[in-house]
């Protein structure tokens, strides 16, 4: 008989289609088989419990560099950590491009960075400054080497870009065949509300939400999917607030526009309302796009059901609340509008999503899988080798407690950061080993993760982000 470095023996492996007890046999960190009564060297009993594919967390922001100078609180090391802790095992942060320098400037600083990750990674590019040399001269080396994925923000200083540097970008997206993922929010509409809170003297956290509702969303979803489709370039949407804004992605799918869109667990258990808590405590909450209302989880949960909304990532953002480029980075009496935007959550994010969505009967057990990891792994071309269950797959698996009652706590988070917006909520199900490509690097709670053992995912592209092959009048303006 086979003898398997490891066997996990005796759980039920849960995947994004099937549901069943068995063991998984492996070898050199990849899964080399899955059947039953499979003999290894080690042997993890696993009976009782789930075992599901390591979560991927598509969109987190990493040691990040931010315009002002100032990086992001949460290293790579300390993100592992806290992914690790909560069943995380592929994380996909961002490299930044700031205006007027090109994508070279801080390439080298960003991977460097990286390089020292302990958990494995794809990127994307952020790209603020869409200019002819970083179109034609740096995007065709990153793409090539494997960054697939371009952010563009509609919104925020010193990120935003114009309509028109969106075109240049989905246009060069198409040629080089990578995709584009979105923050959709208008720039303008923001500004001109914010301007007249302030003259109104309402300058607390609280003025957040209400100076980008979500009409402010929802145009520029529209935007942003009305110009891809002018473009042929298939968009992913991140982090949706509301039923509001899917229903601009589910009218645009049914028309046969190839955009898909994710949530967080911020818009399915916070509210606007934790901005108005006393002094800074609100600061705690703000994120962009704002938490919405008490009713806004249920109809979010709707639209994943109706597959509109197929990811689930964190939008993890390691800002602290007293640290000195955290909230408080303007001063502890800024206004609402020099808060830096972002909530930390990579942890809390698959214990949130099977607690809210599995036990509390909003998704199945499959569609936990599906939104947390498998179609993560395939929107953003690391399929086959992340996402799943299945021989030849890397042995990033979790064996998930889905009995455990846990309440969060910032301890409970493993980040760098000094808080939690979740402080207090009770979940079930929790993970109580995670590994890595075969090595356990979270057994109870204790992260046991080196510095380095990360490796940098090159990413393919994926179905979803393959033009379909319809420009208006027939003619492709991207390709001229
Ligand atoms: N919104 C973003 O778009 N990025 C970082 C954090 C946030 O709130
Ligand atoms: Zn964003
Ligand atoms: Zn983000």
């Amino acid at each position: 008989m086979t003898q398997f470095d490891t066997v996990i023996r005796g759980g039920t492996v849960v995947t994004a289609s099937d549901t069943f007890v068995a063991d998984i046999g492996i070898t050199n960190g990849v899964i080399a088989a899955v059947g039953l009564s499979l003999d290894g060297a080690k042997v993890i009993d696993a009976a009782g419990k789930l075992v599901l594919p390591g979560g991927i967390d598509s969109h987190c922001h990493v040691e990040q560099l931010e315009g002002d100078g100032s990086v992001h609180e949460e290293t790579f090391g300390t993100a592992a950590r806290s992914a690790f802790a909560g069943g995380t095992t592929t994380l996909i942060p961002f490299a930044p491009q700031f205006k007027g320098q090109p994508i070279a400037a801080h390439a080298s600083d960003y991977r460097a960075r990286a390089a020292r990750s302990p958990i494995d990674y794809a990127l994307h590019q952020i790209i603020t400054d869409p200019t002819e040399d970083v179109l034609h001269g740096e995007l065709p080396v990153e793409i090539s080497g494997g960054v697939r994925s371009l952010k563009m923000f509609l919104t925020y200083d010193p990120f935003h870009v114009t309509d028109g540097e969106y075109l240049r970008v989905l246009a060069a997206a198409k040629r080089l065949g990578a995709t584009v993922c979105v923050h959709c929010e208008n720039y303008d509409a923001i500004g001109w509300r914010s301007a007249a809170l302030l003259k109104a003297g309402r300058t607390e956290p609280a003025s957040h939400a209400v100076s980008r509702p979500k009409v402010v969303e929802r145009e520029a979803t529209y935007r942003a999917i009305a110009l891809a489709e002018l473009v042929d370039q298939p968009i992913h949407i991140f982090h949706v607030s509301c039923a509001e804004v899917a229903e601009e992605i589910a009218r645009a799918q049914a028309r046969g526009v190839k955009v898909t869109g994710e949530t967080c667990p911020q818009y399915l258990v916070l509210t606007a309302a934790e901005m108005a808590r006393p002094g800074r405590e609100g600061a705690k909450f703000m994120c962009s796009p704002s938490p919405r209302d008490a009713g806004d989880a249920a109809g979010l949960w709707a639209a994943i059901r109706a597959g509109t909304l197929d990811i689930i990532s964190s939008d993890h953002c390691g800002y602290s609340f007293d640290g000195p480029n955290g909230k408080a980075i303007n001063g502890e009496d800024a206004d609402f509008t020099r808060i830096p935007n972002g909530v930390p959550g990579l942890a809390a994010r698959m214990a949130i999503t099977f607690s809210e969505g599995v036990v509390k009967g909003n998704i199945t057990l499959n569609q936990f899988v599906a939104l947390t990891a498998t179609n993560p792994a395939k929107r953003f071309g690391l399929y086959g080798r992340k996402g799943s269950i299945a021989p030849g797959f890397d042995a990033d698996l979790v064996i998930w407690d889905a009995e455990r009652a846990v309440t969060l706590t910032n301890a409970t988070m493993q980040h760098a950061i000094d808080y939690t917006p979740y402080e207090g909520l009770n979940v079930t199900g929790w993970p109580v080993m995670t590994m890595a490509r075969g090595a356990v690097v979270m057994q109870d709670g204790v992260v046991t993760a080196a510095e380095g053992q990360g490796r940098f995912l090159p990413a393919k592209l994926s179905d979803d982000a393959k033009p379909r092959g319809v420009v208006p009048g027939d003619f492709d303006a991207a390709l001229v």
